[in-house]
């Protein structure tokens, strides 16, 4: 085997070992462990709770995995997922002194939990799995690791510690979130150890043409009318090589669509050969704009959206603002002229 994953350097070894054993004897008493990933879930939350509730409820344990949105719906690009039938919403919540463990996934902070967050005060030990550098660890065990290129690298790892082996179905899980996180093992977060994980979760089984054909290989013609209506309004600014784009609520109610259309938006509209800065701004509930920011690398938008109140990655993270689109872009123009 190769060196430790350059990842894996910020995760102490005695917090994978702690991570593992509690899960593995709460597993094996039969004991309650919820499985909890970040509201308006992506295929690295998704696709981790659902990996590690096999392998939770596999072990023995009474394994519930939750997303903490209510309603719950699921993107269909992530719907067909093993085990996303099992998934429960904010319904379906036990008690928290029946919970012996909760693991989050790839949830930052508590408020990325939802109605989940309330678990947090009662349950036996929390376990937080994440890889978010914005954010700030939580619960009794925190395992996060800002450089790995997605939680389903760190919970692939902790699987392993716990001598998991991985099925079919839970290799599809983990891989939907490693090339969903990775843009397709496209960003500067994947290295050597990313794409061998890859490698090994295919030869675990993993469906990584269906993944491929439903993640990133399929869209509504709604969809793909939002998408001609964004490009249609797409604005330069050559001052700052940033490139800008929105969607009005009309349009996205008129497209049928949720959140999943507007998703992958900045990853198209950052194809422009000139912008380094990407912004796409879409509706969010009560008149609020939820903004996506992708950088090339001259700009860490972890930082800029977190002077918005946001967060995310170097190259790639959102925040959310109220107000006319236009002052939310000039907000962050201004932003970009004071540095
Ligand atoms: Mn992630």
């Amino acid at each position: 085997m190769t060196d430790v994953p350059r990842w894996q350097q910020d995760l102490p070894e005695a917090h994978l070992d702690a991570a593992a054993r509690t899960l593995g004897e709460a597993a094996a008493a039969g004991r309650r462990i919820v499985i909890a990933g970040h509201v308006n879930p992506d295929a690295d939350a998704l696709g981790s709770v659902l990996a590690l509730h096999e392998a939770l409820a596999g072990l023995g344990a009474r394994s519930l995995p939750v997303i903490g949105d209510s309603p719950l719906s699921l993107p269909t690009s992530l719907a067909w997922l093993p085990h996303a039938s099992q998934l429960a919403g904010t319904e379906a919540l036990p008690d928290p002194d029946d919970v012996a463990v909760l693991v989050t996934l790839d949830a930052a902070s508590p408020d990325r939990l939802g109605s989940v967050a309330r678990l947090l005060e009662g349950a036996g030990t929390v376990v937080m799995v994440d890889h978010h550098a914005s954010g700030k660890p939580f619960g009794d065990l925190a395992l996060v690791a800002p450089r790995a290129a997605s939680t389903t690298v760190v919970l692939a790892a902790l699987l392993a510690r716990m001598q998991v082996a991985l099925t079919p179905s839970m290799a599809t899980c983990l891989y939907a979130g490693l090339v969903a996180d990775t843009g397709r093992f496209g960003y500067s977060s994947s290295d050597g150890s990313t794409l061998r994980l890859a490698g090994d979760l295919v030869d675990a089984g993993a469906d990584h043409v269906q993944v491929h054909r439903r993640l990133f290989a399929t869209r509504t013609l709604a969809e793909l009318d939002l998408l001609a209506a964004a490009l249609g309004r797409l604005r330069y600014l050559p001052e700052h090589r940033m490139v800008h784009t929105h969607v009005t609520a009309e349009e996205l109610a008129a497209s049928g669509a949720n959140g999943e259309a507007t998703e992958h938006l900045v990853d198209v509209v950052r194809w422009a050969d000139v912008a380094d800065l990407t912004l796409v701004a879409k509706p969010g509930p009560d008149g609020t704009w939820r903004v996506s920011l992708r950088s090339e690398g001259g700009v860490d938008v972890g930082r800029l959206a977190g002077r918005f109140g946001g967060g995310g990655h170097e190259r790639a993270a959102g925040f959310t603002r109220a107000g006319r689109v236009q002052d939310v872009v000039d907000g962050v123009v201004a932003s970009l002229g004071e540095h």
